[in-house]
């Protein structure tokens, strides 16, 4: 029974970590992935632990964030229960440390939004520069909560402009 209640402290001290990505553990690690829907979020040291974990270790990826692929992202779909919607990137050009966020399947062709988060608080607030999607999402950014400046709904932005750089605080995928 003591190990019993042992083993389900240690499991919820583990997932209270995971789920409370703080600036601090961003900053240390670099490369992160986010579940846009639980809000469960990991980083690493280098973007490659990104994807062997998303993939469960069935995927290696040799490069950087910025080289990450649509390809690369339907190799992923196959193996992970979530899937990228976009890598968001702390320097312009696809730079600097990173955040996958994941959702639960690829996005519609409509313009309805399929998913949304709010990075109010966490690690990237304030701090991304340039964005990638994947999965036939685009990605929409906006300096406040689903309000304010704003670019996208686009696939790609190498450089979000100086209205949103370093000023977006919610993110929003159709
Ligand atoms: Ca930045």
């Amino acid at each position: 029974m003591i190990k019993r209640l042992s083993t389900v402290a240690a499991l919820a001290l583990g997932a209270s970590f995971v789920l409370t990505p703080s600036a601090a553990h961003a900053d240390a690690a670099g490369h992160c992935w986010t579940d846009v829907e639980s809000g469960a979020s990991a980083c690493f040291t280098t973007f490659a632990e990104v994807i062997d974990d998303l993939s469960g270790g069935a995927l290696v990826h040799s490069g950087g964030p910025e080289t990450f692929s649509q390809e690369d992202a339907e190799a992923l779909d196959v193996v992970a229960a979530s899937v990228p919607a976009a890598i968001v990137y702390e320097d312009a050009a696809y730079g600097g440390s990173s955040n996958t966020y994941v959702v639960a399947g690829a996005c519609g062709t409509d313009t309805t939004v399929d998913y949304q988060i709010n990075i109010s608080g966490t690690a990237w607030d304030d701090r991304i520069s340039s964005f990638k999607s994947f999965n036939s999402c685009e990605t929409k950014l906006w300096t406040g909560v689903y309000a304010g400046s704003s670019v996208g709904f686009v696939p790609n932005s190498s450089n979000v402009g100086a209205t949103v750089n370093d000023a977006g605080s919610s993110l929003q995928w159709r």
